[in-house]
C-alpha cells in the first residue's frame, strides 16, 4: 500500500506558503508514488497559483494530490504515515489525537523556512520532543550538504536548457503574454515588494545606452511602477517607454508558467521563497527581495546567501552584485551598483549557471524528505 502523506498549510501572506506546499505535493505524488492530502486554510491564494483550483470545494483532487479545505470544525479524519506541518503552522488538536492514536507512530515534520545561515545544518533533521509518543523532527531546505536541500522536479534543468536553446520556445511562450521583445533588448522581470529603490533602478535602465524590456507581473510592486511612470493606472498588457526603458504589465500567470517567465529573462527579480529558488533554476543572474523579519533577521539571512552565492565570482563582480542586493533591499540608490553589474555580466551569467548546476547535484527537498521517512521507518 502506497505511504499517505499529509501536508498542512495556513496561508499567513502573499503566496510562498502555498506557492512551496503545493509544489512539493505535486512532486511527491508524481514522482515518489505516495498518496498526498493537502490540506489548505486559503484556497482564493491557492486559486491564483492554479487557476484550476476551485475555492467553494471542500475537497478535489488536481495533479494527483488531494486538496482539503482546512476547515474550522475539524473533521473525523485518519492521520497519515508522514504529517508535513508547513513552516510552524499549528496542526488542529483533534489531528494530534488522532495522529496519537494510529498503532504505528506517525512522522511528524515542522518543514522550516529557506536559510543560508550556518546554524541550519546543524539543527536539520533534530528531534522536538512531544508527549504522547508523538515523533516530531525539523526538516530545513539549504544550500549545502547535511541540510534537506533545495525543491526541484526531476529533469527540471534538462527541461530549462531544452526551453533557452529554443529562441522559436521562448518567442512563442513571450507572445502569449502579449510581449515582443526588440532585438538585443535585455529581458527583465520583476516580482518584488514595495521597494524605495525601484525609481532609482528605472532612472538607470531608462538612461542606459542599451535597451532593456522589463516584465512586471501583477502585484504589489506596481505602485511604485505607476508611481516612476507618473501614470494613474497600470492594467495587464500596459506598455511604457521612457528612454532606453520599456516597462510591460503582465498577468500574474499559473504557477508552471512562472518559470517559462524566468527561463525566458536575461535577469529575474525575485521575492520571498519560492521565486527565490526558481530564479536559481533558471540559471540567470538575479536580484532577491528578501521578505522582511522583525529586528532585521532577514539581514543575516541575506548575507549568508550572498556569501555562498558569491564565493566562486571574482572580488568585483561579487561586489557589484552584493551592492546591488544591499541596495534593493534597503531602498537605496542603485545606479553604481546596476552600472556595475553591467560590466560584469558574462560573468554573473556563467556563475549564476554554474551556480544551478552545483545545487542540482544536491538530493532536492523531496527525495529528501522521502529518504529521511525511509531511514526512520
Ligand atoms: O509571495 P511571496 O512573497 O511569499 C512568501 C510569503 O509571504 C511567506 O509568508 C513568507 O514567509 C515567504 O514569502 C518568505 O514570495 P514567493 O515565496 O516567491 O511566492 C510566490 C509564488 O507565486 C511562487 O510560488 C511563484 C508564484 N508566482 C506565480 O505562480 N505566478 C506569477 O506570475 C508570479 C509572479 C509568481
Amino acid at each position: 500500500m502506497k505511504a499517505s502523506w499529509d501536508i498542512f498549510c495556513c496561508v499567513v501572506d502573499n503566496f510562498g506558503d502555498i506557492g512551496v506546499t503545493w509544489r512539493l505535493a505535486r512532486q511527491l505524488a508524481a514522482e515518489h508514488d505516495v498518496a498526498v492530502r493537502l490540506w489548505v486554510d486559503d484556497l482564493k491564494s491557492f486559486e491564483r497559483l492554479w487557476p484550476a483550483v476551485q475555492p467553494s470545494l471542500a475537497s478535489q483532487r488536481h495533479e494527483g494530490v488531494e486538496i482539503c479545505q482546512w476547515p474550522q470544525q475539524w473533521p473525523a479524519v485518519q492521520a497519515a504515515d508522514v504529517v508535513i506541518e508547513a513552516f510552524g503552522c499549528k496542526l488542529p488538536a483533534d489531528y494530534r489525537a488522532a495522529m496519537a492514536a494510529r498503532p504505528a507512530p506517525a512522522l511528524w515534520l515542522n518543514l522550516e523556512y529557506l536559510s543560508a545561515e550556518g546554524w541550519v545544518s546543524g539543527c536539520h533533521g533534530l528531534p522536538s520532543p512531544q508527549p504522547d509518543r508523538l515523533q516530531k523532527y525539523f526538516f530545513f531546505p539549504g544550500f549545502v550538504e547535511k541540510t534537506g536541500g533545495l525543491l526541484r522536479e526531476s529533469g527540471l534543468l534538462a527541461r530549462r536548457q531544452a526551453f533557452q536553446a529554443d529562441p522559436e520556445a521562448r518567442r512563442a511562450f513571450l507572445a502569449s503574454l502579449g510581449v515582443t521583445v526588440a532585438p538585443g533588448a535585455r529581458l527583465v522581470s520583476l516580482f518584488a515588494y514595495e521597494n524605495a529603490s525601484l525609481a532609482g533602478w528605472f532612472d538607470a535602465m531608462a538612461a542606459d545606452a542599451s535597451p532593456t524590456h522589463v516584465l512586471v507581473p501583477q502585484g504589489r510592486v506596481l505602485g511604485d511602477v505607476q508611481a516612476w511612470l507618473a501614470v494613474d493606472e497600470l492594467a495587464v498588457g500596459a506598455v511604457h517607454r521612457r528612454g532606453a526603458l520599456t516597462v510591460q504589465v503582465v498577468p500574474f500567470v499559473r504557477q508552471d508558467q512562472y518559470d517559462l517567465l524566468l527561463w525566458s529573462c536575461d535577469f529575474n527579480a525575485v521575492r520571498g521563497e519560492d521565486s527565490f529558488v526558481r530564479a536559481q533554476w533558471a540559471g540567470q543572474p538575479l536580484l532577491w527581495h528578501i521578505y522582511e523579519q522583525e529586528e532585521y533577521a532577514h539581514w543575516e539571512k541575506l548575507e549568508a546567501f550572498l556569501a555562498l552565492y558569491v564565493e566562486a565570482l571574482s572580488p568585483a563582480a561579487g561586489q557589484a552584485l552584493t551592492d546591488l542586493w544591499r541596495a534593493w533591499n534597503q531602498g537605496l540608490a542603485m545606479a553604481d551598483s546596476w552600472r556595475r553589474v553591467l560590466e560584469h555580466w558574462p560573468e554573473l551569467a556563467a556563475n549564476a549557471r554554474q551556480w544551478g548546476e552545483k545545487q542540482a547535484a544536491q538530493p532536492d527537498l523531496a527525495t529528501a524528505l522521502v529518504q529521511f521517512y525511509r531511514n526512520w521507518i
